[in-house]
């Protein structure tokens, strides 16, 4: 019997083999390279999730078994300040929205979540290393995340930077050495893909367009040069999240393109509702500091259309991704629906 997921979630649909992967120890962790994968519990895919409250106890049962990769996926060793400073940030929370993707992707065109994990990991930790500079004095000098003070608060800034820089060039490493079971060309797909949602292309390229357009002239910054933001910051790491756990589950060429526009749709909506969010949420609930861009003068999406506006647009880009979900099986799509209302409904 297979066991998913989901039905290890909701507690008794199915019986369930008990866990192997208890928090590993420090000698474990230590001993992690090459058999990190053996503790991701066996798990395929046919999530049954049609409740809200079902994908609640799915999605909690899959951050399980992310925290746990995750934990084994930077070990401790020398430099040990280093070491700390990576994990850290890495283990400090999140949502883990990046890696939940990857994940459902692979498992919704028939893949594994063995198969996925480690580029789920490696995705964590490029997002979580864009968090650590995000932070730093130079860029958005911010002094809480996660609802923990920043690293640089922490470790200092030269080893945050380093920490960061580090975090980027494991990702990669992880992603080449630890996939097993598919392909070689598969995997090198998704390292090049994970490389271009990262670079100048990608995240970086929205990020000092992001920067370029603080503090400019009124009138300057558009919708469009928004989109361009937030597609290239936010949208591509979010795209290439559900398109690598597409390809390493063996999507068709079709089906990738459908999960890349899905992808391209929450990921606009994503950066749509944290602007909202920074309007209306406290600090508290976000963990990190509220009304940051209207204190810095920064262009958001409420401040260019307004909140009612900003609203039904994430409700449109939503609507928008479910319909690329139409056609694939209508059971293994349930958490990728469930992830896309997740993301309009999120409160920090
Ligand atoms: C990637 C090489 C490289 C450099 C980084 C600093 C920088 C360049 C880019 C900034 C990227 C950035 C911080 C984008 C914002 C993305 C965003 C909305 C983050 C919040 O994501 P959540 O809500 O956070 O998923 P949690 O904490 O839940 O994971």
């Amino acid at each position: 019997m297979t066991t998913t997921a989901a039905t290890r979630a909701m507690g008794g649909r199915a019986r369930v083999a008990p866990s192997r992967g208890a928090r590993p120890t420090r000698g474990d962790r230590a001993g992690a390279r090459g058999r990190v994968m053996g503790r991701v519990r066996a798990v395929s895919a046919t999530p049954d999730v049609s409740s809200e409250q079902e994908f609640n106890a799915y999605i909690k049962n899959v951050n399980a078994e992310i925290e746990r990769a995750l934990d084994a996926s930077v070990p401790m060793h020398y430099p040990e300040r280093l070491s700390e400073s990576m994990r850290y940030s890495l283990l400090a929370g999140g949502k883990r929205i990046r890696p939940a993707l990857c994940l459902a992707a692979c498992e919704l065109v028939g893949g594994t979540m063995e198969v996925a994990m480690p580029t789920a990991c490696a995705l964590e930790m490029i997002h979580t290393m864009s968090l650590i500079h995000d932070d730093l004095p130079s860029m958005d000098n911010d002094d809480f995340r996660r609802g923990k003070p920043t690293n640089h608060k922490v470790y200092g800034e030269e080893m945050a930077i380093l920490a960061g820089d580090a975090l980027l060039s494991h990702a990669f490493e992880y992603i080449g050495r630890e996939t097993k079971g598919v392909s070689a060309d598969k995997v090198l797909r998704v390292i090049v893909d994970v490389g271009k949602c990262v670079g100048s292309e990608g995240l970086v390229g929205g990020q000092v367009v992001d920067i370029m357009s603080e503090g400019a002239d009124e009138g300057t910054v558009t919708i469009d040069t928004l989109k361009y933001i937030h597609a290239h910051k936010t949208g591509a790491l979010l795209e290439v999240s559900v398109t690598a756990g597409a390809i390493l589950g063996g999507a068709s060429e079709e089906q990738i393109g459908k999960l890349e526009r899905y992808a391209q749709n929450i990921g606009l909506a994503f950066q749509v509702v944290d602007d909202i969010l920074d309007c209306t949420a406290t600090s508290e609930e976000l963990g990190k500091t509220a009304g940051k861009d209207m204190a810095v003068g920064k262009s958001t999406y409420p401040s260019l259309v307004g909140m009612e506006e900003s609203k039904r647009i994430a409700a449109d880009l939503i609507s928008k991704a479910k319909q690329e979900l139409e056609g694939f099986d209508p059971v293994k799509v349930k958490p990728l629906i469930g992830l896309a209302d997740y993301i309009q409904n999120r409160k920090n």
